[in-house]
């Protein structure tokens, strides 16, 4: 028989390199408190060591020696971050000092930290479940404070409470539905067909729709939106990037090519960060600098998440208009009217009419007009829900959208399969294969390489 395995102590620093205020610590595990006792030295000197009590002394190594003045603490299990006895031992922030305190704990008995591992610990404890350790690694990668919230949210258990009321919907059916298997000679009609299918769109398949949608609209918040602006030369791209950033970051000539690189600059248009991109004009030429810089716009033409097109109201639509709106005119974009102040009425309608099937947005980028009603119109294009701050409760990630896909396909076989009367065990099938990717998310049947790859993610100490 195998004998079990003793849990072993793991010890890292949780305070990023360089230097700081304080230097922490974290020691997880059984070996915690024995090895709290045999490097600190209490101030006063006493032997017992009360729980979530912070304790000041000096740490000292083998021979004695008095390598830091701090301030200790034992947390006994199980209320604690991973659910073992956990030491934090607070140093002063020298990276020095706080390498030496960490080569003392492994010397008396703890392994290095694997990255993620006091965090994956916690998860396999139970006390959270894998949609929090992500919500973790979330919060200390999050750039824009939407992402901050996104991740609070999560960690408070918001995606979690949403997947658990999909599965009980999903549990739900499958109870009526193993009934019918029990009992198939029964002559009650158990699979009450239209019914189900009603319970399992409004339980199912209409959450997952909707967390489907969330994700997208997380994405836009946690990395920001890629806006580029394009139009053939001297229309006034560099202008707009002016005007939108309130400042002269480009340099703006009546030259046509003055801007040969690509700029990239950031704004937040109502709490959604936009990643603005300034490109050379394109258009045919003979100059070895400017197609390079014609190269690079339509390289970030290509990945843009909404194109800018800029035509010069003053100078009426030319052929390289025409063109070069060909080749954008599939991605997702808006028109801009710019130089409206060089333009009459007559000649704007006329230009409006042109593009009347996507729309389009009138501006003076040199006399700063129509820039908020183009703010507007590029929140419209980007934001997914209505309110992005207000409505976003919760955002799947990327991980969390392939699985939520899948279990969206087996319930629409499924609502497919009642409709036909299939057999029951048919049914069950489906059932079972949208139940157990959901699982997947919480992390309840999780594959060890995928948490594996999850919790590397994490930096070490966490
Ligand atoms: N009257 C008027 N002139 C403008 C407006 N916007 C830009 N211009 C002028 O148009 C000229 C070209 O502007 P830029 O912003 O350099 O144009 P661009 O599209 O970046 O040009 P390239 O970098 O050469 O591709 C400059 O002389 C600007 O002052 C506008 O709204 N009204
Ligand atoms: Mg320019």
């Amino acid at each position: 028989m195998a004998v079990p395995q003793k849990t072993e102590t793991i010890a890292a620093v949780a305070t990023p390199p360089g230097i700081g205020g304080i230097g922490i610590i974290r020691i997880s595990g059984p070996d915690a408190l024995p090895i709290l006792r045999r490097l600190f030295y209490p101030h006063g000197g006493h032997s017992a060591f009360q729980s979530h009590k912070l304790y000041y002394g000096t740490v000292r190594n083998s021979s004695g020696r008095v390598l830091d003045e701090i301030l200790a603490v034992y947390m006994r299990a199980p209320a604690t971050y991973t659910r073992e006895d956990v030491v934090e031992l607070h140093s002063h922030g020298s990276w020095l000092v706080v390498q030496a305190l960490l080569a003392e704990v492994l010397a008396a008995g703890a392994r290095p930290a694997e990255a993620g591992e006091f965090t994956k610990r916690a998860f396999l404890a139970g006390r959270i479940d894998l949609t929090k350790a992500e919500a973790v690694i979330d919060l200390l990668q999050a750039k824009t404070d939407g992402g901050v919230r996104l991740a609070v949210q999560q960690l408070q258990g918001e995606l979690l409470d949403e997947i658990e009321a999909i599965r009980e919907g999903l549990v739900r059916i499958l109870a009526v539905v193993e009934v019918a298997i029990d009992f198939p000679d029964d002559d009650v009609e158990i699979l009450e067909g239209r019914q189900l299918t009603a319970q399992l769109q409004q339980q199912v398949i209409a959450p997952i729709r909707r967390l489907l949608r969330l994700a997208d609209q997380g994405r836009v918040i946690r990395e920001g939106v890629h806006v580029v602006i394009a139009g053939r030369p001297n229309v006034g791209k560099s202008s707009l990037l002016n005007g939108l950033l309130r400042e002269d970051r480009a340099l703006v000539t009546s030259i046509p090519g003055t801007t040969r690189d690509t700029i990239e600059e950031m704004i937040s248009i109502r709490g959604i960060p936009v990643h603005l991109v300034d490109t050379a004009g394109i258009r045919a030429h003979d100059d070895r600098v400017e197609e390079l810089g014609i190269e690079r716009a339509r390289r970030k033409l290509a990945e843009a998440d909404l194109v800018l097109f800029l035509v010069d109201a003053g100078a009426g639509i030319t052929d390289q208009d025409r063109m070069l709106y060909d080749s954008i005119r599939e991605q997702k974009h808006l028109v801009v009217l710019n130089k409206i102040d060089l333009a009459d009425e007559d000649r704007l309608s006329e230009l409006s009419a042109v593009f009347a099937p996507s729309g389009s947005v009138r501006i003076s980028a040199r006399r700063l007009e129509g820039l908020e009603e183009l703010q507007e119109a590029i929140y419209r294009e980007v934001a997914v829900a209505d309110d992005v701050n207000e409505q976003l409760s919760c955002a799947p990630n990327v991980r969390h959208k392939a699985i939520l896909a899948t279990a969206l396909e087996a319930c629409i076989r499924l609502g497919k399969a009642f409709e036909l009367e299939e057999p029951a065990d048919l049914l069950a099938v489906e059932l079972q294969t949208a139940l157990s990717s959901l699982s997947d998310i919480v992390g309840l049947t999780t594959p060890e390489d995928v948490l594996e790859m999850i919790f590397s993610e994490f930096c070490i100490g966490k």
